[in-house]
């Protein structure tokens, strides 16, 4: 088993992009990819036959490697499956769930298959079941989030698994990239930082917000409905937090969150849409190209990784 995902995803550089429901769509999956990372195309909740086209549209403005992102609590997440077999996509990730009913047919298929988890049990069932590497993200991350920090999560989900461990949650420069690497990650997945790439097309109201954060800026609401999950504070997620103070029933909370991520990232309302960020997003000062971003990034570990005598210490 190689250590090496570049060598096992066919990309330069060990930088994969978050898969972002309503926002990584071809545009930012076919840019990262071009520069040397891996690009990946978003489901979330949308249609299959969406995530077809964006494919398609993909293949068309790269001829590197790039993947699907199949957010499990999906309902067309069974068709999403079929259709990345059909398309011949070379990498899925999956987030908010189990993927095990898929992984036979993916592997069949030849798909490379990377499950995003949040915990050490989660991965030893994965690798069992086929995946090629694992993705073991820490609750500084954006969108539905598990309890353990990047941290702690990463080491003993390497300690734990015998194929390659991405990190993610908490990732936005070359300096967290370094530190996930002494963690023992083999690369890592980022998803705030290239959310402000100019090739994502998410709304511009939306980035500004991010650029505009600070350290303490992020919240995470819905804990009692089982799914928490990060955001940007706003209107909504005072209107949120107050209704769980209130004990309002799990079905008027839900209803509170439906389509609200679309409202943001797509209408462009930061006040009352969901703006799912990572606790990142106060490091993060301006757009930039995916190239810019990955070459800035690979130019900080690189010289990080340099100074190593720095930290060697007389006995
Ligand atoms: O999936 C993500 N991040 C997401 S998905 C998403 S869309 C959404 N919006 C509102 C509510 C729920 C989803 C926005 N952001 N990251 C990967 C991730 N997966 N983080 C945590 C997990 C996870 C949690 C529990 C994976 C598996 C799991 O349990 C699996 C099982 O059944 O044992």
């Amino acid at each position: 088993m190689s250590f090496n995902i570049c060598e096992m995803l066919d990309i330069k550089f060990p930088i994969i992009q978050g898969g972002m429901a309503w926002i990584a769509d071809s545009s930012l999956a076919a840019s990262v990819s071009n520069a040397g990372g891996l690009g990946i195309i978003a489901a979330g909740n949308a249609p299959a036959e969406y995530v077809r086209e964006e494919i398609i549209k993909t293949k068309k403005l790269t001829n590197k490697p790039f993947g699907v992102n199949i957010m499990l609590l999906s309902p067309y997440a069974d068709e999403i499956a079929r259709v990345v077999c059909e398309e011949k996509v070379s990498v899925v990730t999956t987030g908010a769930g189990n993927p095990g009913k898929y992984m036979a047919m993916w592997n069949e298929n030849n798909i490379k298959v990377i499950p995003v988890v949040a915990s050490v049990a989660l991965a030893k069932r994965m690798e069992r079941a086929g995946a090629s590497a694992i993705i073991a993200e820490g609750a500084e991350a954006g969108g539905h989030i598990g309890e353990l920090t990047t941290m702690t999560l990463v080491p003993q989900v390497v300690d734990s698994v015998h194929i390659p461990v991405i990190a993610a949650g908490g990732i936005a420069d070359g300096r967290g990239m370094a530190a996930t690497l002494m963690l023992g990650a083999s690369g890592v997945q980022m998803g705030t930082r290239f959310l402000v790439a100019r090739e994502c097309t998410v709304h511009q109201n939306y980035k500004n917000k991010i650029i505009s954060s600070k350290d303490i800026d992020t919240a995470v609401t819905s804990r009692r409905t089982g799914h928490p999950v990060r955001v940007l504070k706003n209107k909504l997620t005072r209107i949120y937090q107050k209704a769980e103070k209130e004990n309002c029933s799990i079905e008027e909370l839900e209803s509170l969150g439906v389509g609200a991520l679309k409202k943001a990232a797509k209408d462009g309302d930061i006040d009352m849409g969901s703006v799912m960020a990572g606790q990142v997003a106060g490091l993060i000062k301006k757009e930039q190209t995916s190239k810019e971003i990955i070459d800035e990034i690979i130019d900080e570990v690189s010289e990080i990784l340099l100074k190593k005598e720095v930290f060697k210490w007389e006995r």
